[in-house]
């Protein structure tokens, strides 16, 4: 991909003049980015091809990575910075008279995903293909993305988010028509005997026309490509005449219409289900075809083909390569089922009890008569076998249909050689807690991968001037790989470069102010500490605890407008579920906190209280290059990891955490001297649960700054929250506050005390950041992926890294 600027900006008014006929000087922001998005695309094009065609030349196993969600932002940034364009491009573009970032920003956000799960997987497709790994991904096309956030009176609002529609639409996708498959779906199935096997016969059922659009997943200077395939939803040709009204036809686009906006809570259950089967169907179908086209036996598939079960979404895989092995392929169950272990491995994501999925069989049945019948053998088996050899409880709590449900984590467990969890505790308490039952049957399948974020956009892309002062430091050679950034540590003394750090962070906080005075017209001072906390809203993640802290400070402050804190911003991103009544209570409690502190003249500049609207990939790379403080404050035991925690701790930011998912790793790795730990540990709430000695309203009644505060939501000091003050207000008193955010609250305070005291001292205050900065390389998605891929794939790498 070798090229000069000169043959670039050549190239570029070509292709403009033949797409467009236009001039640089006369065509849009959208035709400009258009034509670049088009240049680039046939420039990977030829590698891509190669790519794939090595991996067949080469009889490489592949894997196929399956995901309900794919959240991977803007691709533009991210494919001309691997591709080595990046710098020429933004030279050629300032030589031609036009500006880069205008032209970037015309990008849609490409949201097909809710929060961590989605992130994860896009930061993986690009580590994979970094590299060189042969991973491709497997997924859906939602015509809709996640909602679009809008606050109207402190309200979320949610708005459609027509990402296709834009006048960008999705640049990196090509629609393979002749790559589609059909989906069969609905109706009654009779297995009838024909020569030495049962041959399902279908009545009935509805045929979906499964269309995959690739999209290139462009490796970091390697000359690797990779594919993430998203399925979309058609009307076969063949069966045109069967859906004759247009309310027919919707029901078969509607499967992949939306992505259901709900990461941990139950909605449009029966359309989930269609969506879960569909995407997996035509998943394995295709890969199947492929694998047939090149080798003969399907008793040996195991040997080429990976596939990975992320979350329990696509848990379905394991019924449907069962499906395709004994259906079509005629092979026994027993050897269909030791290849489908052999090729299955499955992620779990959380240990909250309801997002651990379970279907009603008449659901389940009324979506793939089939499948249901398949499950429902494995399951049989499955107790057949236990049957006399272990406590008939333990597979009454194991097996996968049980109390008239199917349990999707039973399945993939069962129908897999390897259940990982995405962060050491995390694991812990899946084979201690969770899924004990299935780590005493099957201990050897139990693992432990702890996340990890990509280096490429959270600091090189999100932060330039930061990756700039690493150049200048250590080299270039941390871009290529992240462990690199480990020689920081040789520079702590370097007072110099602390400096600089300083210098970096200010700048980018500068940056974020114009973006909070442009969506809030709230001016915000940056040189207070810039506090973040941005995530989906849940409960759990408590949110709740950081606004008591503002509300506290606010009262401190009213009390006395001379007190000395360290002027702080605090920061908000999150969407809450639409159907998630109290997270959305505490998104007004937010907001209404915010427009008191932020219009009471006597608070000046010591607090600001911003809650950004629409958090999603593209305002994380605004928001975390600015961030001082990261705010990581879940209940101990039920963030599974957390991935911002990471990305906020590459760029410098120090982390205020409870010992939850992946911050006890952090810990580790920086040492306990450069992190701010404080509140329960899991053992202690596991204790509360344990002898139910937790009882939330004696911390209201008897600690009189918690009553203080907490009656700032009932009383009418904070304006406009009649309602959702009581609610909160009860829920932590009354109806025993579920993830001890009182209990927690004074630790809290006196943590953040002494954050703002380690803040004076600057010089200390910049060696820890350094010191967090050069540790983020342990969370390098590179590294996770090639643990993914060498102890639970069995794939090998098979690009050369290229330069820095
Ligand atoms: C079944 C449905 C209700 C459902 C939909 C989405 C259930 C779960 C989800 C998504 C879960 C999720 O995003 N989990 C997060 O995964 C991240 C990546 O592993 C973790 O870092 C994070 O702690 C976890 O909450």
């Amino acid at each position: 991909m070798e090229l000069t600027k000169t043959a670039f900006i050549e190239n570029f008014k070509k292709r403009l003049g033949q797409k467009y006929a236009l001039d640089v000087s006369d065509a849009t922001d959208s035709e400009l980015y258009d034509t670049l998005c088009s240049l680039v695309k046939s420039s990977y094009s030829a590698i891509w091809r190669h790519t794939w065609k090595d991996y067949l030349k080469e009889n490489e196993k592949q894997a196929y990575y399956f995901s309900i969600e794919f959240l991977p932002g803007k691709l533009l940034k991210s494919n001309l910075l691997n591709m080595g364009w990046y710098q020429l491009v933004v030279d050629a573009f300032q030589e031609l008279g036009l500006d880069f970032e205008k032209v970037a920003a015309v990008e849609p956000d490409m949201a097909l995903g809710n929060g961590g799960l989605g992130r994860l997987a896009a930061d993986f497709m690009d580590s994979l293909a970094s590299e060189g790994y042969p991973v491709n991904g497997n997924g859906i096309r939602y015509k809709y993305g996640l909602f679009k956030q809008r606050f109207v009176n402190g309200y979320q609002v949610e708005l459609p988010d027509e990402w296709l529609k834009t006048a960008a639409g999705n640049a990196w996708e090509i629609r393979r028509a002749s790559k589609a498959v059909t989906v069969t779906m609905g109706g009654h199935v009779n297995l009838v005997q024909e020569n030495d096997y049962l041959k399902p016969v279908y009545e009935d059922a509805i045929l979906i026309q499964a269309v995959p659009y690739d999209v290139g997943m462009v490796g970091y200077h390697n000359q690797h490509v990779n594919t993430l395939r998203l399925w979309s939803a058609e009307i076969p040709d063949e069966a045109e005449s069967q859906y004759p009204t247009i309310e027919d036809r919707r029901q078969i686009e509607d499967i992949t219409a939306v992505l259901y906006p709900d990461d941990s809570n139950e909605s449009g259950r029966r359309l989930r289900l269609k969506q879960e089967y569909f995407f997996v169907s035509a998943g394995i179908q295709s890969i199947v075809r492929h694998y047939k086209k090149y080798h003969e036996a399907l008793d040996q598939i195991s040997q080429r083909v990976a596939i990975h079960i992320n979350d329990t979404h696509p848990a379905m895989c394991v019924a449907e390569l069962m499906r395709i092995l004994l259906d079509e392929e005629h092979l026994s169950w027993e050897k269909a089922w030791e290849q489908t272990v052999k090729v299955m491995s499955y992620t779990n994501h959380t240990i909250m009890a309801e997002a651990l999925e379970t279907w009603d069989i008449p659901l389940m049945n009324e979506i793939q008569p089939r499948i249901l019948q398949i499950i429902a053998e494995i399951d049989h088996r499955f107790v057949t076998a236990l049957a006399g050899k272990t406590d008939g409880q333990l597979i009454e709590r194991t097996r996968i249909i049980s109390g008239g449900k199917v349990h999707m984590a039973h399945l993939a467990i069962i129908g897999s050689h390897s259940t990982n969890g995405v962060a050491q505790l995390h694991t812990d308490l899946l084979e201690s807690d969770v899924l004990h039952d299935f780590y005493t049957l099957y201990p050897e399948r139990f693992n432990n991968k702890t996340n990890g974020i990509a280096t490429r956009r959270w600091l090189q892309l999100a932060n330039p001037r930061l990756a700039e002062v690493i150049d200048q430091t250590i080299g270039r050679n941390w871009r290529q790989d992240a462990n690199q950034l480990q020689q920081l540590l040789d520079h702590q003394a370097d007072s110099q470069l602390l400096d600089q750090l300083v210098q970096v962070k200010l700048a980018n906080k500068q940056r974020l102010a114009k973006v909070i005075k442009q969506q809030t017209g709230v001016t915000v001072n940056p040189q207070a500490i810039f506090d973040v906390q941005i995530k989906r809203l849940h409960a759990y993640k408590r949110q709740l605890l950081n606004l008591l802290r503002i509300i506290k400070l606010y009262l401190d402050l009213k009390e006395n407008p001379d007190l000395a804190i360290v002027p702080r911003v605090f920061i908000f991103g999150a969407k809450a579920a639409p159907s998630y009544h109290y997270a959305k209570s505490i998104i007004k409690c937010i907001n209404e906190t915010a427009a008191l502190i932020n219009h009471d003249q006597t608070i000046q500049d010591k607090l600001k209280v911003i809650f950004l609207e629409n958090y999603g990939v593209s305002l994380a790379e605004q928001i975390i290059p600015a961030a001082d403080v990261s705010e990581q404050i879940s209940t101990a035991s039920k963030e599974a990891s957390g991935t911002s925690n990471m990305k906020l701790m590459l760029n410098g930011a120090l982390t205020v955490a409870t010992l939850d998912g992946a911050n006890i790793e952090i810990k580790e790795q920086v040492g306990a001297d450069n992190i701010f730990i404080f509140g329960l540990t899991k053992q202690e709430v596991y204790q509360y649960y344990q002898d139910h000695s937790y009882h939330s309203l004696d911390y209201y009644q008897q600690n009189p700054l918690i009553h203080r505060v907490l009656n700032t939501l009932v009383d009418g000091t904070i304006p406009n929250i009649s309602a959702e003050g009581h609610e909160i207000f009860d829920s932590l008193t009354y109806l025993n506050d579920d993830y001890f955010v009182l209990r927690d609250f004074e630790a809290y305070l006196r943590i953040q005390d002494q954050v703002d005291e380690t803040y004076r001292d600057q010089h200390k205050w910049q060696q820890m950041s350094l010191i967090n900065i050069a540790n983020a390389c342990h969370f390098s998605s590179d590294g996770t992926v090639k643990k993914y891929a060498s102890e639970i794939w069995n794939v090998r790498s098979v690009a050369q890294k290229g330069g820095v």
